[in-house]
């Protein structure tokens, strides 16, 4: 390992964002801006008087023009947009209202309460209040003496009381609580057996149990500030610069980014975070854009966590539906979270009084130029000659974090000039983790769910389903499912040395029900087509699904998480586009009973061929904590790639420019 220490050179680039930004027009799936926000709080307002009542705003987002009204703008961009028009989910006298403004004309079009199971997004606000809570809670107080512990070094943090079989509820969570004497890692040293439940109408907490007294894990080795660290240090990372002589090759309009061969429109959301539509590339030989992606976000993101025990049972989380993966947006830092070449984008949200709150940097996108082949062949049988052809590849990377607690979820949209869109996830961040009186394994006699890290700490055993929408227009709206089971053919009448082979047998999904795709032992292909175009040769243009890791859930379908989670029951599902299926979970997820999810809706068993369709793919991981992963976890990446299939008549990147050479300074490699 070398150890001499170089300085790190960073040349930074001289461009500007507001060069890449020209100047912004409405664009009908633009995430609302701040003064709408305003608008629909003034709008609401006039309604419900925030003076008298107290109202507050769990989801403010854009109610997006139908697809059809889309296109048809789309098709002349010149005239009059579509209406802007907000979706409101709003708190009012312990009532869940589902209010649409319409922005431009200034009323509100609908307001319904809904009389369903669940409760809306947890705003920052209300949890924020409600961590305030024990600090003056007597009962609480007194706990926390007997443990020996200081109060002012305590601190809470809000959790999701999930669904199990209860008839009635309330909009209530729980709140367990930290020390953070000695370390900012809290989630490291849980002051273990307390459990406060608190009701979110009434802002108090209605049920406190301390059942047990368990040693806080200790301070020391759980801390991951460089600048707290002591000798001896890591090796020091070797830097590089990056330097892009042509400038930036990707142009942002408005949200609407260009790069390469591709165009699309970025959006946010409070609840999904990243929004990517109208994902379209440029056939060189049609001379055309070509559509491939309608709509694509994470729907839903499910993390039980495995231990039944009282202060652990109900951790089943719910990311997106119930703390907002979106509104879990951390600002990004430039030169460590993205590239030196990095542009950034701010992201905006309503707090719970509707005030719009910005998310600087929640956005980055970058050409990601990692040294890796687009495409190469060396020939050699060739008398007297030597072919060596290699393109060096380059891709465009849109990148957010979501910081839900103590978990970072790095999640990239990475599109590439061969067509492919690869969707990448990292996990890093902090396990969460419970209190034991065990120091060493050999003192464990029974199941304790999960891992010894340290001493008195387990890091608990838990799964991560991230569950995407992805609405695929490949080349039109009309769309079929295909899979192309690879099967073994055994040859028995001597017609060949050979006793088997493999061939393709493709079946087309006829209704939902032949879409719900259990990845196993069976090998096939999943192909989204156009049944109505064709490649010159006669084949149906498509893009197909190259899964990640296959995560089966392992809690028993009739458990009452899995019933929440049911859409993640199968790897795969396809519906027919219908513009309210947008949530896996269902529209209200925190304490809901799995009545409006992906697998109810599946139900009907509708007609999905040759008709405008959503896949959704299920990715994620089965965590068993090891030791690495603590005190800070290093990043576990998984992802899964959309990618062209018969799409085009021939290799889109053949004759792709490559960048142009940079030489560098003393560089002793010639090209
Ligand atoms: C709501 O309207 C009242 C007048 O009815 C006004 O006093 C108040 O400032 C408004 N609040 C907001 C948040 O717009
Ligand atoms: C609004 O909330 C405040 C503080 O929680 C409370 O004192 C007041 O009674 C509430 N008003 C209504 C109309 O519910
Ligand atoms: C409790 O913590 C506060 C803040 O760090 C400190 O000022 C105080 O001395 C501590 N009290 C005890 C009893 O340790
Ligand atoms: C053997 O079986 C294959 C596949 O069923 C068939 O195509 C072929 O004609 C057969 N050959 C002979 C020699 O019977
Ligand atoms: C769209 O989906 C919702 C929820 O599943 C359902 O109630 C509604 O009837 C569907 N609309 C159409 C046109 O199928
Ligand atoms: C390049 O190499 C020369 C000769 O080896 C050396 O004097 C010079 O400092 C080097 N420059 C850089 C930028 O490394
Ligand atoms: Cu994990």
């Amino acid at each position: 390992m070398a150890s001499t220490l170089k300085p790190i050179l960073f040349l930074l680039l001289s461009f500007h964002i507001f060069s890449l930004v020209s100047s912004h027009q409405h664009h009908p799936l633009d995430s609302l801006t701040p003064s709408e926000f305003t608008l629909v709080r003034t709008i609401v307002n006039k309604t419900y008087p925030s003076s008298k009542l107290n109202i507050t705003f769990q989801y403010i987002g854009l109610d997006e023009p139908d697809k059809p009204i889309i296109f048809s703008w789309l098709s002349n961009p010149k005239s009059k947009p579509p209406p802007r028009r907000a979706f409101v989910i709003a708190r009012l006298n312990k009532q869940s209202h589902e209010i649409i403004v319409d922005l431009s004309t200034r009323v509100i079009v609908s307001d319904k309460v809904y009389h369903g199971h669940g409760y809306p997004l947890l705003t920052l606000d209300e949890q924020f209040a409600a961590i305030e809570l024990p600090q003056t809670y007597e009962p609480f107080i007194k706990s926390i003496k007997k443990r020996g512990l200081n109060l002012s070094e305590v601190v809470c943090s809000t959790f999701t009381v999930g669904w199990f079989g209860e008839l009635k509820s309330k909009r209530v969570l729980k709140l367990l609580c930290f020390y953070i004497d000695g370390t900012v890692n809290l989630y490291a040293r849980p002051v273990e057996g307390i459990t406060l439940v608190v009701d979110l109408d009434e802002m108090k907490i209605v049920e406190y149990n301390d059942r047990l007294i368990v040693p806080v894990p200790k301070a020391e080795g759980t801390e991951y500030r460089e600048s707290k660290q002591k000798p001896p240090f890591g090796p020091r990372l070797h830097g590089a610069a990056l330097v892009q002589p042509d400038g930036p090759g990707f142009k942002i309009d408005g949200h609407t980014v260009s790069w390469v061969n591709w165009k699309f429109h970025l959006g946010f959301d409070v609840r999904a975070g990243p929004i990517i539509s109208l994902a379209s590339i440029y056939d060189l030989e049609k001379q055309k854009y070509r559509q491939v992606l309608y709509r694509g976000f994470i729907s839903e993101l499910f993390v039980p966590y495995m231990d039944p025990t009282e202060e652990w049972y109900y951790k089943t989380f719910f990311d997106s539906g119930e703390f907002g993966f979106g509104q879990s947006a951390v600002s990004l830092k430039p030169l460590a979270d993205c590239p030196t070449n990095a542009v950034f984008l701010d992201a905006y949200y309503a707090s719970s009084d509707g005030t719009p709150v910005k998310i600087s940097n929640a956005f980055c996108i970058f050409e990601n130029h990692a040294g890796n082949i687009m495409w190469r062949h060396t020939e050699t049988s060739i008398p007297e000659e030597v072919i060596r052809e290699v393109r060096p590849d380059v891709s465009l990377v849109v990148r957010m974090v979501a910081t839900v607690g103590n978990y970072d979820y790095i999640i990239d949209w990475e599109f590439k000039p061969s067509g492919s869109i690869k969707l990448g996830i990292g996990l890093t961040g902090i396990l969460e983790m419970k209190g034991v009186i065990y120091t060493h394994t050999n003192q464990i006699k029974e199941n304790v769910h999960g891992t010894l890290l340290a001493e008195n700490t387990i890091g608990v055993y838990h799964d991560h389903f991230l569950t995407y929408y992805l609405d695929l227009d490949v080349d039109g709206e009309d769309n079929s499912f295909v899979k192309n089971n690879l099967e073994t053919i055994k040859v028995t009448n001597h017609s060949s040395p050979r006793k088997s082979y493999w061939t393709v047998v493709s079946e087309i999904a006829k209704t939902e029900s032949d879409a719900q795709i259990q990845f196993g032992l069976k090998p096939a292909e999943l192909v989204v087509v156009n049944p109505n175009k064709k490649t010159k040769v006669g084949n149906n243009v498509g893009y197909r699904l190259i899964p990640g890791s296959a995560t089966r859930p392992l809690l028993s379908y009739n458990d009452y998480p899995q019933i929440r989670g049911a859409f993640t029951n199968n790897d795969v599902w396809v519906t027919p586009y219908n513009k309210s299926e947008k949530w896996a979970g269902g529209l209200y997820v925190d304490q809901s009973q799995g009545d409006d999810t992906l697998a109810v809706w599946s139900l009907r068993n509708r007609k999905i061929e040759n008709k405008d369709i959503v896949l959704w793919y299920t990715t994620g991981f089965h965590h068993v904590p090891c030791q690495e992963d603590f005190p800070v976890m290093p990043t576990l990446s998984g992802g899964f790639e959309l990618r062209p299939t018969n799409f085009f008549n021939s290799n889109p990147v053949l004759k792709t420019r490559p960048p142009n050479l940079v030489r560098w300074p003393n560089c002793t490699n010639k090209p």
